[in-house]
């Protein structure tokens, strides 16, 4: 069996990222790809992003839903880190150019009002150190061919990261039932699937208390004025080109984004 490093494992996710080629599982290949490689693996993987310029804007969680645990056939939640070069400003069309086989997932977005550092975060001290929410489309893009992978896969992929959208209407987090919020999503005028926030862990304030504590347990601590994508609430659906995806949400507002 080939000796992999986390290095290693960085590198090929970043290469496969870089020639937008997908690639088949690590952990299958090599089964010492554990969960500490595979973050060690993400760390590199942002080390390198930063290098080249980009900055840190936050960080997304993965895998907070049923729905989505069920499309990807894992049963935990993880995290992942969110940089400027993944910002999609308001009415750009997804980028092809940059992505493999893109697809679109709505989401609860917090962003920081002051640093946040597990372990010991409960829901409601998290949602303490939230200054607002917003709306989200996450277009996700996994370096593995099909979307095939497992739980430490995807954290060493950095969660499948391509772009998100957020949205324009800002929401005081005293003002919202995050667990009654819900979502539409929308393909070409279908609504191809729905969803409150109680979908994401129970509630989007419990996923943010997760990525505090996992982040915590490797000495990170989530700083004022990042943004904390919390997941997916529905099933991610493949965006296609020329095709439109909208999320409409109860209280958060609208976000449209062309297929590109
Ligand atoms: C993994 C990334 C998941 C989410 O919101 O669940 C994610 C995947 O489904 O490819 O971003
Ligand atoms: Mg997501």
């Amino acid at each position: 069996m080939d000796d992999w490093s986390a290095v290693r494992v960085a590198g090929s996710l970043l290469a496969a990222e870089r020639s937008r080629t997908a690639r088949t599982s690590i952990q299958h290949e090599w089964p010492g790809l554990s969960l500490d490689v595979a973050y060690a693996a993400q760390d590199i993987a942002l080390a390198d992003r930063r290098a080249r310029g980009e900055t840190v804007t936050g960080i997304k969680l993965g895998l907070t839903s049923r729905a989505k645990q069920k499309q990807m056939g894992v049963d935990e939640p993880s995290v992942a880190w969110l940089t400027d070069a993944m910002v999609l400003p308001a009415g750009v069309p997804v980028p092809r150019e940059r992505l493999i086989h893109p697809r679109a997932e709505p989401e609860i977005a917090f962003v920081l009002g002051r640093p946040l550092a597990g372990p010991g975060v409960t829901a409601a001290t998290a949602l303490a150190a939230v200054d607002h929410a917003m709306a989200a489309i996450e277009i996700i893009d996994s370096r593995y061919s099909g979307f095939k992978f497992t739980l430490a896969d995807a954290v060493a992929d950095n969660n499948s990261s391509g772009v998100y959208v957020t949205g324009s209407v800002i929401r005081d987090v005293a003002n919202v039932d995050f667990g009654l919020e819900a979502c539409l999503l929308e393909i070409d005028g279908d609504i191809v699937a729905t969803a409150t926030g109680s979908a994401v862990l129970g509630h989007p304030a419990e996923a943010l208390a997760f990525a505090a504590n996992t982040f915590g347990a490797r000495g990170i601590t989530l700083e004022a004025g990042w943004v904390v994508l919390t997941g997916g609430m529905t099933d991610a659906v493949p965006v296609e080109p020329g095709s439109r995806v909208a999320a409409h949400f109860t209280t958060l507002g609208s976000i449209t984004i062309a297929g590109g």
